[in-house]
């Protein structure tokens, strides 16, 4: 058996945490034979309901967990950490300005970010859930200048198969045979669900799916498909997310499909216009265990308005957290 990797997973007691951390322990992320030592970070307030979490994970009686520790210390939590998955942030409650929600959350990232530098592995990945988490990813990353900037990515792959998830009903396609789908911007209402490139069954997805449908009602139900969860299970997707991590996970480290790619917020490198430093979703492929953004794709003008605009709100919440003195 290989040495065990250390994940460290913020906010383990939360929902998301709830669901992970079983699938982590039945080897869904890692691989059937690699075993994982546990360490989660939460709240000072959740560390009790961490120890339960740990109590259920203890009676899994899985094999793949070398050990569990529970801390609401973020350099204890990221020591020696392979991977760190960061679930755990503040939402946006009632009335709440959204400054007050970008400093809240500064001050969650930002040590965590501090921790990460000083005390994480050297071959540390960073993927960030908690939003606004394109902002986020930027904030741990400012914090942790030691990491490369390549190590970080913020999940954008739950939009990225509700897209495919989307493209499969409306066609009749099996969701497997569909492959080049694109999530663009910022993981929020603004992002851009791109079928440009997209390949259904081996044919141009445009040519088996109306354009008008594809422009308009596609990307409104993926990105607002978050809202659209809440509001007919009263609750936010759960379940899905933790897929979609693991997804995101198993592709960076196995690859993904010939042909195909996936979609991961990445801190730009000035990739199709998108300003440097920015954390942006892109079309993403994986070498070596690391993610490359996919170059070369034609925009037409259609796909740049839209980036753009999203691109638009993520300069926004940057000048708004500079503005804070947050990075
Ligand atoms: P929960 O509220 O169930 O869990 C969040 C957990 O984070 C809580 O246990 C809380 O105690 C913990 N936490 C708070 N501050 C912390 C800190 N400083 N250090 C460590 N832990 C801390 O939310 P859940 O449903 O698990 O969702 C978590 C986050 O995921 C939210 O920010 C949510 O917006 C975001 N999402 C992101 C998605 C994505 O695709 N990127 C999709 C799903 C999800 O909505």
């Amino acid at each position: 058996t290989p040495a065990p990797l250390t994940l460290t997973l913020s906010g383990a007691a939360g929902q998301i945490g709830y669901s992970l951390l079983f699938r982590v322990a039945s080897g869904e992320v890692f691989g059937p034979d690699q075993p994982v030592r546990i360490r989660m970070l939460e709240a000072p307030g959740a560390v009790r309901a961490a120890e339960g979490v740990a109590m259920e994970l203890q009676d899994a009686a899985a094999p793949l967990v070398a050990d569990v520790d529970i801390s609401d210390q973020p350099r204890r939590a990221f020591d020696g950490a392979d991977l760190a998955i960061l679930v755990g942030a503040r939402p946006r409650t009632a009335g709440m300005e959204r400054a007050d929600l970008l400093e809240v959350n500064a001050g969650i990232f930002g040590p965590q970010g501090e921790a990460i530098n000083s005390v994480a592995n050297e071959g540390i990945r960073v993927l960030v859930i908690g939003n606004p988490a394109n902002t986020n990813t930027m904030i741990v990353a400012a914090h942790a200048p030691d990491v490369p900037r390549n190590r970080f990515s913020a999940l954008t792959r739950l939009d990225h198969n509700r897209a495919l998830a989307q493209l499969a009903a409306r066609s009749g396609a099996p969701v497997g045979e569909i492959s080049r789908v694109t999530i663009w911007g910022n993981h929020s209402r603004t992002q851009y669900p791109d079928v440009r490139h997209a390949l259904i069954q081996g044919r141009p997805a445009l040519e088996v799916v109306d354009r008008e449908w594809a422009e308009g009602e596609f990307i409104d139900t993926v990105a607002q498909r978050g809202g659209a969860i809440i509001a007919a299970r009263g609750g936010s997707s759960v379940a899905s997310t933790a897929t979609a991590i693991i997804d995101h996970v198993h592709r960076r480290l196995h690859g993904v499909r010939e042909g195909d790619w996936s979609s991961a917020g990445r801190i730009s490198d000035g990739s199709y216009g998108v300003p440097e430093g920015l954390v942006c979703s892109y079309p993403v492929i994986s070498r070596d265990q690391e993610w490359e953004i996919v170059q070369g794709l034609e925009v037409d003008a259609f796909s740049r308005a839209r980036i753009d605009a999203s691109v638009a709100e993520l300069i926004e919440e940057r000048e708004a957290v500079r503005h804070l003195g947050l990075i």
